[in-house]
């Protein structure tokens, strides 16, 4: 049995640990810590600085439910903005839409998206191939306050807000996501595990909340997320997609002829109930 073990470090008190049967690739730059390794009951695992960002077993629930639920909601997304999400994830199920027609991902790191399609290859699953993806090397930040096309579904699939993730949380990100969002468009983002960060549900319903007419939040599980439901951020200016009925949405997900391993209809509809603790810390925040 293996005796190296890999710490998530997120939190000062207390984290998940993971035994590494095989460490496939790891980076120690100044900047940062960049580990891939093999776990038995997660598969591939990628880590950063200290948190655990994907796993192959768990990773659909994260990435069906940051894709599925933005664009069923609004039923016929053409334009698709991802910012981050370099190892491919989000695009794979993006591009499982076909009316979408053309979907540009804006990753400020090369190397991430190489490292993933040789690691975690079923992740992106040939979808960097596909000739509807358009990869933009550049910062999130900048791309959105720069520019000029605007995009149905707009998805911000970060890191935690703290080293480079932390711009992709700021007023100034989400002034961008604004101005590139077309008429009747929703964003939709990774907002962290609400127990134990719930700081920040409350941080991005301000900022949001003074941009956007919707602000909300919707929720779901993810195994090595671990400490409870994440939250997915949701800002939009058109408030029926927030009420898309059940049958509406039954029959668009039968449409697209999307086959999944935790979205549904009914689950869409639930994440956006939250919590009593949360309502509570967004009304006082
Ligand atoms: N990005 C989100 C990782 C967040 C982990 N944070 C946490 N446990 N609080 C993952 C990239 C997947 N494409």
């Amino acid at each position: 049995m293996s005796t190296l073990s890999y710490l998530e470090t997120l939190y000062p008190s207390w984290g998940q640990q993971f035994l590494m049967d095989e460490v496939v690739f790891e980076v120690k730059t100044e900047h940062q810590h960049l580990v891939i390794f093999k776990n038995a009951q997660w598969g591939t695992v990628m880590a950063l600085d200290g948190v655990i960002q994907t796993t192959e077993k768990d990773e659909f629930v994260y990435h069906e439910m940051m894709v599925h639920v933005p664009l069923l909601a609004h039923g016929n997304a053409k334009k698709v903005l991802i910012i981050g999400g370099g190892d491919g994830g989000i695009l794979r199920e993006v591009l499982k839409h076909q009316y979408v027609e053309s979907v540009t991902q804006v990753e400020i790191d090369q190397q991430v998206i190489d490292m993933c399609i040789t690691y975690l290859p079923n992740h992106s699953a040939g979808a960097y191939n596909n000739p509807k993806a358009n990869i933009v090397i550049d910062d999130g930040v900048e791309f959105v306050n720069r520019c000029t096309e605007k995009f149905d579904v707009i998805i911000s699939d970060s890191t935690d807000p703290m080293g480079p993730g932390e711009v992709l949380f700021t007023s100034r990100f989400y002034q961008g996501i604004q101005q590139s969002l077309a008429e009747g468009g929703v964003f939709v983002a990774q907002n962290g595990v609400s127990f134990l960060q719930t700081g920040e549900v409350v941080t991005t319903a301000k900022r949001l909340g003074s941009l956007f007419q919707d602000v909300h939040f919707y929720s779901s599980a993810i195994p090595t997320y671990v400490g409870g439901i994440m939250c997915f951020a949701w800002a939009s200016d058109n408030r029926a997609l927030l009420n898309v009925d059940l049958a509406t949405l039954e029959s668009r997900f039968a449409a697209a002829g999307l086959q999944t391993r935790f979205y549904t209809p009914q689950l869409h509809k639930g994440s956006f109930a939250l919590p009593q603790y949360i309502l509570d810390a967004l009304n006082n925040g």
